[in-house]
């Protein structure tokens, strides 16, 4: 192992002993580790985390964040839903206080409890999997809706602000540092051939139509926990880049990820495809925990924000080849390459799917009404 996790762990106050540590988990951002204890002759487990400051740049910040957040929904849920409340994330604190340890060579690390009986999906195989999901992305908002000033930190200032990223991917695409830009020609082409994509929610933001609201942004489906056994949605997890956005990166994201019946890196791109079944599943989990309070303007472009996310992604994923794969874990040559390709044909799926999408928002919201 990497890094020195015995002695990382006497900064944190756990009772016991550690007896096994290794690695866990899909994440292409941070390093994370499941730990066993021994707590007076039981195991208890625990996940440990070194948050990657490249990306984060202000982890104390993300700690704050996250301990205010996940503390806020412990409170709530302790009044009306008393079991679920015992299986949120709770932020283990480090002798000094606060959620977050600095060790001697400049990494950041954090804790939590694990969540025992509950399980992350990398790809989604059932419908009701797709709805619970979705209910628990749309349920996190909700819980936040009321979370008290101060806001909370912009741990990454313009996350989901596609037009700034489409700004930096031209950059990169004009200096092609990597000489890779001849090799990913037909992806280059679909990105400038699919710009109009790219203003429409913050224009219309702008203007006020889209409220600015407590978002997780980062709702990959793997970052939500079902129970192992019944399926049920127990809690939203990676809680880094949670900060103000607006409510359809959240949707849009879990378009991206869960539609597809492959993972991102998948290489045979016939299996790529938007599959309607899980869209129509994600469409009404999310509205049931947050119909009362989206616009009609935001419910009109849920469909279009899976469009944007994967475009968003895609980007991300085409920028950082051209870049020499400086900001993703790769692990393989042309992973981010392949990465790029899959949000490429979803995004195809999606547009030859786009107005039975569109008409299936519209019948399930008629239906709540
Ligand atoms: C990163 O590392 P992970 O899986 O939490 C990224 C997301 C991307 C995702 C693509 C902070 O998420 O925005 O959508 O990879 N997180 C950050 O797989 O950039
Ligand atoms: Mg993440």
């Amino acid at each position: 192992m990497e890094h020195d996790i015995q002695g990382i762990v006497k900064h944190f106050k756990i009772a016991g002993s550690l007896m096994n540590a290794e690695s866990f988990g899909s994440g292409i951002i941070n390093d994370t580790y499941n730990l066993t204890f021994n707590v007076e002759g039981s195991a208890r487990r625990y996940i440990f985390q070194r948050i990657n400051h490249r990306v984060f740049k202000n982890p104390m910040e993300v700690m704050e964040n996250i301990s205010r957040i996940t503390e806020h929904i412990r409170n709530k849920m302790r009044n009306q839903e008393p079991t679920l409340a015992l299986r949120q994330l709770v932020v283990v604190e480090t002798e000094n206080g606060t959620g977050c340890f600095e060790d001697e060579n400049g990494n950041y690390w954090r804790a939590y409890n694990r969540v025992e009986n509950a399980v992350t999906h990398d790809t989604l195989e059932s419908p009701q999997m797709a709805y619970e999901a979705a209910r628990m992305f749309g349920w996190f908002q909700r819980m936040l809706t009321d979370l008290p000033e101060p806001p909370l930190h912009d741990t990454i200032p313009d996350f989901h602000d596609t037009p700034k990223r489409f700004q930096a991917f031209q950059d990169i695409l004009r200096r092609d540092p990597h000489n890779r830009a001849q090799g990913a020609k037909p992806e280059i082409d679909f990105v400038l051939k699919h710009t109009e994509i790219c203003n429409v929610l913050l224009n219309q933001a702008e203007q006020g139509f889209f409220p600015v609201r407590i978002t997780h942004n980062d709702t990959k489906i793997n970052n939500v926990m079902l129970d192992e056994n019944t399926c049920q949605g127990i809690c939203v997890i990676d809680l880094d880049t949670v900060m103000p956005g607006l409510s359809l990166y959240d949707f849009g994201d879990m378009v991206r990820t869960a539609t597809s019946p492959v993972s991102e890196d998948e290489q045979n791109l016939s299996k790529v495809t938007m599959r309607m079944p899980i869209f129509e599943m994600l469409v009404r989990g999310f509205s049931r925990e947050t119909h009362a309070f989206l616009t009609p303007v935001e419910r009109k472009h849920l469909a279009f924000s899976g469009k944007l996310i994967t475009w968003e992604q895609m980007i991300r994923f085409l920028g950082d080849h051209l870049a020499g794969d400086s900001y993703y874990k790769i692990h393989r040559d042309n992973h981010n390459l392949d990465r790029c390709r899959t949000q490429m044909a979803l995004i195809q799926s999606m547009f030859d799917q786009e107005e039975a999408m569109n008409t299936l928002v519209d019948s399930v919201f008629e239906e709540l009404a």
